[in-house]
């Protein structure tokens, strides 16, 4: 079974999912095996790989490791097209709709094209929102986009929607990595409400109170790295009951 599917399958019995967000730049090799018991131990469905400005060599050898620790699905996020690695399950293919950078649209998937056709990664069509979270974030800097204004709230609907009807899979709302604020419920709520595709938030999502908000606030998945990171025992709080 795919990935998407199993996916669309647990959101449409509304059961909710946590990706752990790995970080090849953070993440020294000797941590995995247990950093990834702890994640095998607690809640968490799916885990994400991917940052800002890793090189394929760290990520391919890293992808390994936790595929050879897990049996969760592994699922690319790239930040560039030299993170794409044929060790994962899957990737998403992401392009940054709150942008208007041509770059982050089109230009780096076409760039991916080259090295996909030679993998069988399944490859997740995913409309990605940067949302104005307090301060500036890695992806702004990166990417030289502006995020949304939290005010702009019809926008990023309308943005969402427009990815949906693009054809896209999934919609990812992220607030980015370390947010100060966690995208918020009001925004969360709206978006959802126009969807048929599963929602995907993330971003400054340090608490289980901030991750219970976001999923009744209508999150299908919710996307931690930086709160793991930082404190460990945040997996305490999410041990499989
Ligand atoms: C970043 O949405 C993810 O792309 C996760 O963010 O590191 O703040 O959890 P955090």
């Amino acid at each position: 079974e795919g990935i998407y599917s199993n996916i669309q399958g647990l959101v449409q019995k509304k059961e909710k999912l946590l990706a752990v967000l790995i970080d090849p730049d953070k993440m020294l090799l000797e941590k995995v095996t247990g950093f990834v018991e702890k994640i095998n131990r607690s809640v968490a469905t799916h885990i994400f790989v991917g940052g800002s400005t890793v090189d394929l060599y760290k990520t391919e050898v890293l992808v390994a490791k936790i595929k050879a620790e897990t049996k969760l699905p592994v699922v690319l996020f790239p930040g560039d097209v030299t993170q794409i690695t044929g060790e994962a399950d899957a990737l998403l293919f992401l392009s940054l709709l709150s942008g208007r950078n041509p770059d982050y649209l089109i230009t780096k998937q076409v760039q991916a094209v080259a090295k996909l056709r030679k993998l069988s990664l399944e490859v997740i069509s995913t409309g990605y929102l940067l949302i104005e979270n307090g301060k500036e974030t890695a992806v702004q800097k990166v990417t030289q986009t502006k995020p949304m204004p939290w005010a702009d709230v019809q926008n990023i609907v309308d943005t969402a929607k427009a990815g949906e009807l693009l054809g896209m899979k999934l919609i990812y709302l992220e607030a980015g990595s370390g947010a100060i604020h966690p995208v918020s419920d009001y925004i969360i709520k709206r978006v959802k409400n126009e969807l048929e595709i599963p929602l995907i938030v993330g971003g400054g999502v340090k608490s289980k109170q901030q991750l219970e908000n976001a999923y009744s606030s209508g999150a299908d998945m919710v996307v931690i790295g930086t709160a793991f990171e930082n404190n460990e025992s945040f997996f305490d709080d999410l041990k499989k009951p």
